[in-house]
Protein backbone atom coordinates (compact mmCIF):
# COMPACT_ATOMS: atom_id res chain seq x y z
CA UNK A 1 0.00 0.00 0.00
CA UNK A 2 2.24 2.95 -1.19
CA UNK A 3 -0.38 5.69 0.62
CA UNK A 4 0.84 4.37 3.90
CA UNK A 5 4.82 3.05 3.15
CA UNK A 6 7.18 5.53 4.33
CA UNK A 7 9.78 5.11 1.59
CA UNK A 8 8.79 7.83 -0.80
CA UNK A 9 10.34 8.03 -4.35
CA UNK A 10 12.47 10.88 -3.00
CA UNK A 11 13.86 8.94 -0.52
CA UNK A 12 15.09 6.06 -3.04
CA UNK A 13 16.67 8.75 -4.85
CA UNK A 14 18.72 10.23 -2.41
CA UNK A 15 19.39 6.61 -1.09
CA UNK A 16 21.06 6.11 -4.94
CA UNK A 17 22.57 9.49 -4.66
CA UNK A 18 24.24 8.14 -1.48
CA UNK A 19 25.86 5.11 -2.96
CA UNK A 20 27.36 7.07 -6.03
CA UNK A 21 28.59 9.77 -3.96
CA UNK A 22 30.35 7.04 -2.21
CA UNK A 23 31.45 4.77 -4.93
CA UNK A 24 32.53 7.92 -6.90
CA UNK A 25 34.49 8.87 -3.76
CA UNK A 26 36.11 5.31 -2.81
CA UNK A 27 36.90 4.74 -6.39
CA UNK A 28 38.94 8.16 -6.74
CA UNK A 29 40.65 7.87 -3.88
CA UNK A 30 41.92 4.66 -4.40
CA UNK A 31 45.23 4.17 -6.34
CA UNK A 32 44.88 3.60 -9.22
CA UNK A 33 41.94 5.36 -9.72
CA UNK A 34 38.58 3.38 -11.06
CA UNK A 35 34.87 4.22 -11.61
CA UNK A 36 32.68 2.02 -11.62
CA UNK A 37 30.98 1.12 -15.18
CA UNK A 38 27.51 0.27 -13.83
CA UNK A 39 27.11 4.28 -13.81
CA UNK A 40 27.21 4.99 -17.15
CA UNK A 41 23.82 4.45 -17.98
CA UNK A 42 21.93 7.94 -16.70
CA UNK A 43 19.96 9.23 -19.07
CA UNK A 44 22.64 10.55 -21.57
CA UNK A 45 24.34 7.29 -20.84
CA UNK A 46 21.55 5.73 -22.02
CA UNK A 47 21.40 7.27 -24.91
CA UNK A 48 24.87 7.35 -26.17
CA UNK A 49 24.82 3.85 -25.71
CA UNK A 50 21.99 3.82 -28.32
CA UNK A 51 24.48 5.72 -30.60
CA UNK A 52 26.76 3.32 -29.88
CA UNK A 53 25.17 0.33 -30.68
CA UNK A 54 24.35 1.82 -33.86
CA UNK A 55 27.65 2.49 -34.94
CA UNK A 56 29.69 0.73 -37.48
CA UNK A 57 32.32 -0.55 -35.15
CA UNK A 58 30.62 -1.91 -32.61
CA UNK A 59 29.54 -5.66 -34.19
CA UNK A 60 28.05 -6.75 -30.64
CA UNK A 61 24.62 -6.21 -31.08
CA UNK A 62 24.42 -6.39 -34.81
CA UNK A 63 25.72 -10.03 -33.98
CA UNK A 64 23.11 -11.21 -31.40
CA UNK A 65 20.38 -9.34 -33.30
CA UNK A 66 21.00 -11.53 -36.41
CA UNK A 67 20.44 -14.47 -33.77
CA UNK A 68 17.94 -13.50 -32.58
CA UNK A 69 16.05 -12.84 -35.69
CA UNK A 70 17.54 -15.77 -37.96
CA UNK A 71 17.74 -18.52 -35.25
CA UNK A 72 13.99 -17.62 -33.80
CA UNK A 73 12.51 -20.94 -33.75
CA UNK A 74 15.81 -23.11 -32.57
CA UNK A 75 16.42 -20.54 -29.65
CA UNK A 76 12.40 -20.84 -28.56
CA UNK A 77 12.94 -24.74 -28.42
CA UNK A 78 15.67 -24.43 -26.84
CA UNK A 79 14.51 -22.26 -23.94
CA UNK A 80 11.38 -24.17 -23.68
CA UNK A 81 10.50 -27.78 -22.63
CA UNK A 82 7.66 -30.10 -23.53
CA UNK A 83 5.76 -29.12 -20.53
CA UNK A 84 5.27 -25.81 -22.34
CA UNK A 85 4.73 -23.42 -19.65
CA UNK A 86 7.43 -21.14 -18.25
CA UNK A 87 8.57 -18.06 -16.82
CA UNK A 88 10.97 -16.22 -19.11
CA UNK A 89 13.01 -14.07 -16.92
CA UNK A 90 15.31 -11.24 -18.63
CA UNK A 91 18.09 -9.43 -16.73
CA UNK A 92 18.94 -5.99 -17.48
CA UNK A 93 16.26 -6.22 -20.42
CA UNK A 94 17.01 -2.67 -21.76
CA UNK A 95 14.48 -2.05 -24.73
CA UNK A 96 13.98 -6.12 -25.15
CA UNK A 97 15.07 -5.68 -28.97
CA UNK A 98 16.32 -9.32 -29.13
CA UNK A 99 14.10 -10.96 -26.84
CA UNK A 100 11.02 -9.51 -28.63
CA UNK A 101 11.96 -11.96 -31.39
CA UNK A 102 11.61 -14.61 -28.94
CA UNK A 103 8.36 -13.39 -27.73
CA UNK A 104 6.42 -13.07 -30.61
CA UNK A 105 7.68 -16.09 -31.79
CA UNK A 106 6.37 -18.02 -28.41
CA UNK A 107 3.11 -15.99 -28.84
CA UNK A 108 3.06 -17.29 -31.93
CA UNK A 109 3.23 -20.62 -30.84
CA UNK A 110 0.98 -20.00 -28.42
CA UNK A 111 3.30 -21.60 -25.66
CA UNK A 112 2.10 -20.61 -21.91
CA UNK A 113 4.41 -18.52 -20.66
CA UNK A 114 5.13 -15.15 -18.51
CA UNK A 115 7.56 -12.65 -19.44
CA UNK A 116 9.35 -11.00 -16.37
CA UNK A 117 11.95 -8.28 -17.53
CA UNK A 118 14.33 -7.41 -14.72
CA UNK A 119 15.55 -3.77 -14.85
CA UNK A 120 17.29 -1.37 -12.14
CA UNK A 121 15.90 1.48 -14.25
CA UNK A 122 12.44 2.43 -13.26
CA UNK A 123 12.23 4.24 -16.84
CA UNK A 124 13.05 1.14 -18.87
CA UNK A 125 10.67 -1.20 -16.91
CA UNK A 126 7.82 1.30 -16.87
CA UNK A 127 8.47 1.61 -21.22
CA UNK A 128 8.47 -1.68 -21.30
CA UNK A 129 5.22 -2.54 -19.41
CA UNK A 130 3.31 0.15 -21.40
CA UNK A 131 5.17 -0.16 -24.89
CA UNK A 132 5.39 -4.10 -25.14
CA UNK A 133 1.84 -5.07 -24.72
CA UNK A 134 1.00 -2.62 -27.87
CA UNK A 135 2.80 -4.70 -29.98
CA UNK A 136 2.31 -7.79 -28.35
CA UNK A 137 -1.24 -7.81 -27.30
CA UNK A 138 -1.12 -11.08 -25.23
CA UNK A 139 2.12 -10.91 -23.70
CA UNK A 140 1.75 -11.90 -20.28
CA UNK A 141 4.48 -9.28 -18.70
CA UNK A 142 5.13 -8.39 -15.25
CA UNK A 143 8.27 -5.88 -14.75
CA UNK A 144 10.72 -6.06 -11.80
CA UNK A 145 12.56 -3.06 -11.23
CA UNK A 146 15.69 -3.61 -9.23
CA UNK A 147 18.79 -5.45 -8.43
CA UNK A 148 18.91 -8.32 -10.34
CA UNK A 149 19.08 -10.96 -7.43
CA UNK A 150 16.49 -9.07 -5.42
CA UNK A 151 13.86 -9.33 -8.08
CA UNK A 152 15.33 -12.50 -8.90
CA UNK A 153 13.81 -13.81 -5.34
CA UNK A 154 10.76 -11.98 -6.10
CA UNK A 155 9.95 -13.58 -9.49
CA UNK A 156 10.78 -16.89 -8.13
CA UNK A 157 8.56 -16.44 -4.93
CA UNK A 158 5.86 -15.39 -6.82
CA UNK A 159 5.55 -18.61 -9.38
CA UNK A 160 6.94 -22.25 -9.04
CA UNK A 161 7.00 -22.71 -12.78
CA UNK A 162 10.01 -23.68 -14.63
CA UNK A 163 12.75 -20.95 -14.93
CA UNK A 164 14.26 -19.22 -18.41
CA UNK A 165 16.93 -16.61 -17.80
CA UNK A 166 18.10 -14.43 -20.34
CA UNK A 167 21.72 -12.50 -19.68
CA UNK A 168 21.97 -11.25 -23.44
CA UNK A 169 24.50 -8.55 -24.66
CA UNK A 170 28.07 -9.39 -23.57
CA UNK A 171 26.51 -7.56 -20.01
CA UNK A 172 27.89 -10.26 -18.08
CA UNK A 173 31.27 -9.79 -20.10
CA UNK A 174 31.81 -6.13 -18.37
CA UNK A 175 32.69 -8.15 -15.04
CA UNK A 176 35.88 -9.51 -14.18
CA UNK A 177 36.31 -13.38 -14.50
CA UNK A 178 36.28 -13.42 -10.55
CA UNK A 179 32.77 -11.73 -10.14
CA UNK A 180 31.37 -13.73 -13.30
CA UNK A 181 31.96 -17.18 -11.62
CA UNK A 182 30.66 -15.26 -8.17
CA UNK A 183 27.33 -14.08 -10.75
CA UNK A 184 26.73 -17.62 -11.89
CA UNK A 185 27.11 -19.40 -8.88
CA UNK A 186 25.07 -16.88 -7.57
CA UNK A 187 22.38 -17.26 -10.98
CA UNK A 188 22.91 -21.13 -10.00
CA UNK A 189 21.42 -20.99 -6.46
CA UNK A 190 18.25 -18.75 -7.60
CA UNK A 191 17.12 -21.40 -9.75
CA UNK A 192 15.64 -25.22 -9.65
CA UNK A 193 17.37 -28.28 -11.60
CA UNK A 194 16.06 -28.34 -14.97
CA UNK A 195 15.83 -24.43 -15.74
CA UNK A 196 17.81 -22.69 -18.34
CA UNK A 197 20.04 -19.65 -18.65
CA UNK A 198 20.19 -18.50 -21.97
CA UNK A 199 23.85 -16.22 -21.85
CA UNK A 200 25.05 -13.81 -24.80
CA UNK A 201 28.80 -13.69 -25.01
CA UNK A 202 31.56 -11.91 -26.91
CA UNK A 203 33.61 -14.56 -28.42
CA UNK A 204 37.42 -13.49 -28.46
CA UNK A 205 38.30 -12.80 -32.68
CA UNK A 206 40.78 -10.39 -34.75
CA UNK A 207 41.81 -7.95 -31.68
CA UNK A 208 41.99 -5.00 -34.38
CA UNK A 209 37.97 -5.95 -34.69
CA UNK A 210 37.59 -6.07 -30.75
CA UNK A 211 39.77 -3.05 -30.05
CA UNK A 212 37.67 -0.87 -32.80
CA UNK A 213 34.24 -1.43 -31.00
CA UNK A 214 35.75 0.08 -28.17
CA UNK A 215 37.57 2.54 -29.63
CA UNK A 216 35.18 4.02 -32.82
CA UNK A 217 36.32 6.87 -35.11
CA UNK A 218 33.56 9.23 -34.83
CA UNK A 219 34.71 9.10 -30.88
CA UNK A 220 31.35 7.90 -29.27
CA UNK A 221 32.53 5.32 -26.76
CA UNK A 222 35.14 8.86 -26.04
CA UNK A 223 31.66 10.89 -25.04
CA UNK A 224 30.30 7.93 -23.53
CA UNK A 225 33.44 7.51 -20.81
CA UNK A 226 33.29 10.98 -20.38
CA UNK A 227 29.79 11.28 -19.68
CA UNK A 228 30.48 9.50 -15.94
CA UNK A 229 32.44 12.58 -15.20
CA UNK A 230 30.08 15.05 -16.01
CA UNK A 231 27.39 13.12 -14.61
CA UNK A 232 29.80 13.32 -11.16
CA UNK A 233 29.50 17.14 -12.39
CA UNK A 234 26.03 17.25 -12.22
CA UNK A 235 25.00 15.31 -9.47
CA UNK A 236 27.42 14.92 -6.94
CA UNK A 237 28.66 18.93 -8.02
CA UNK A 238 32.26 18.19 -8.90
CA UNK A 239 34.14 20.73 -11.26
CA UNK A 240 35.82 18.07 -13.82
CA UNK A 241 37.09 19.72 -16.82
CA UNK A 242 36.18 17.07 -19.47
CA UNK A 243 38.64 18.41 -21.97
CA UNK A 244 41.40 17.77 -19.96
CA UNK A 245 40.68 14.01 -19.94
CA UNK A 246 41.53 11.46 -23.13
CA UNK A 247 40.16 7.95 -23.69
CA UNK A 248 42.32 4.76 -23.80
CA UNK A 249 41.24 1.47 -24.68
CA UNK A 250 43.05 -1.50 -24.80
CA UNK A 251 43.05 -5.18 -25.40
CA UNK A 252 45.05 -7.64 -24.45
CA UNK A 253 44.64 -11.17 -26.86
CA UNK A 254 46.57 -13.29 -24.43
CA UNK A 255 43.73 -12.66 -21.44
CA UNK A 256 40.71 -11.53 -23.76
CA UNK A 257 40.36 -8.12 -21.48
CA UNK A 258 39.16 -5.05 -23.27
CA UNK A 259 39.97 -2.10 -20.70
CA UNK A 260 39.23 1.77 -20.80
CA UNK A 261 40.64 4.48 -19.26
CA UNK A 262 40.16 7.64 -18.78
CA UNK A 263 43.69 9.80 -19.02
CA UNK A 264 44.60 13.03 -17.17
CA UNK A 265 45.93 15.39 -19.61
CA UNK A 266 47.52 17.50 -17.00
CA UNK A 267 47.95 17.89 -13.45
CA UNK A 268 44.99 18.79 -12.04
CA UNK A 269 42.57 19.26 -9.01
CA UNK A 270 39.01 18.31 -9.41
CA UNK A 271 36.57 19.31 -6.29
CA UNK A 272 33.43 16.63 -5.01
CA UNK A 273 31.30 18.60 -3.56
CA UNK A 274 33.23 21.21 -2.65
CA UNK A 275 34.40 18.90 0.66
CA UNK A 276 36.54 16.42 -1.08
CA UNK A 277 39.46 17.19 -3.95
CA UNK A 278 41.21 14.49 -5.55
CA UNK A 279 44.49 15.22 -7.08
CA UNK A 280 45.09 13.62 -10.94
CA UNK A 281 49.36 13.87 -12.05
CA UNK A 282 49.63 14.17 -15.93
CA UNK A 283 49.21 11.16 -17.86
CA UNK A 284 47.73 9.02 -14.97
CA UNK A 285 44.34 6.95 -15.26
CA UNK A 286 41.35 6.46 -14.54
CA UNK A 287 40.13 2.92 -14.81
CA UNK A 288 36.70 2.95 -16.28
CA UNK A 289 35.42 -0.78 -17.96
CA UNK A 290 36.10 -4.34 -18.68
CA UNK A 291 34.47 -5.68 -21.53
CA UNK A 292 35.81 -9.00 -21.75
CA UNK A 293 35.87 -11.46 -24.08
CA UNK A 294 35.81 -15.30 -24.41
CA UNK A 295 36.58 -18.61 -25.67
CA UNK A 296 34.11 -21.10 -26.41
CA UNK A 297 36.19 -23.65 -23.97
CA UNK A 298 36.53 -21.10 -21.17
CA UNK A 299 32.87 -20.68 -21.43
CA UNK A 300 32.03 -24.37 -20.97
CA UNK A 301 34.37 -24.40 -18.17
CA UNK A 302 32.89 -21.20 -16.46
CA UNK A 303 29.23 -23.15 -17.04
CA UNK A 304 30.52 -26.58 -15.32
CA UNK A 305 32.62 -24.32 -12.77
CA UNK A 306 28.79 -22.65 -11.58
CA UNK A 307 26.52 -25.64 -11.34
CA UNK A 308 25.29 -25.63 -14.90
CA UNK A 309 25.42 -27.91 -17.72
CA UNK A 310 25.93 -26.38 -21.01
CA UNK A 311 24.10 -27.28 -23.57
CA UNK A 312 23.81 -25.66 -26.89
CA UNK A 313 25.97 -22.69 -28.71
CA UNK A 314 24.27 -20.30 -31.26
CA UNK A 315 26.44 -18.00 -33.15
CA UNK A 316 26.26 -15.26 -36.08
CA UNK A 317 27.73 -16.02 -39.62
CA UNK A 318 31.07 -14.52 -38.73
CA UNK A 319 30.89 -16.33 -35.73
CA UNK A 320 31.84 -13.71 -33.21
CA UNK A 321 29.69 -13.48 -30.58
CA UNK A 322 27.66 -16.26 -29.36
CA UNK A 323 24.07 -16.96 -27.17
CA UNK A 324 24.58 -19.88 -25.33
CA UNK A 325 22.27 -21.87 -23.17
CA UNK A 326 22.59 -23.91 -20.39
CA UNK A 327 20.62 -26.18 -17.60
CA UNK A 328 20.72 -25.85 -14.34
C1 LIG B 1 26.91 -3.04 -21.99
N1 LIG B 1 28.19 -3.63 -22.35
C2 LIG B 1 28.04 -5.02 -22.77
C3 LIG B 1 28.97 -2.81 -23.32
C4 LIG B 1 30.28 -3.54 -23.69
O1 LIG B 1 30.45 -3.85 -24.86
O2 LIG B 1 31.08 -3.81 -22.80
C5 LIG B 1 29.28 -1.43 -22.77
C6 LIG B 1 30.17 -0.64 -23.67
N2 LIG B 1 31.23 0.04 -23.31
C7 LIG B 1 31.79 0.62 -24.34
N3 LIG B 1 31.12 0.30 -25.40
C8 LIG B 1 30.08 -0.48 -25.02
Amino acid sequence: NSSSSKTTLTDISRHQTGAFHKDVLTGLQSNPKYLESKYFYDTTGDQLFKELMNCTEYYLTDCELEIFSKKTAELSAAVTDDDNSFDLIELGAGDALKSTYLLNYLLEQKVDFNYLPIDISSNVISNLTSNLPETLPNLQIMGLNGEYFEMLNKATASSSRRKAVLFLGSNIGNMPISAVLEFCKELRKHLSAGDKVLMGMDLKKNPKTILAAYNDKGGITKKFNLNLLERINRELHADFDINQFDHYAMYDPETGSCKSYLISLVDQVVHINERAYINFLKDEHIYMEISQKFTLSQIEQIARDTGFKPLRHFFDSKEWFVDTIWQA
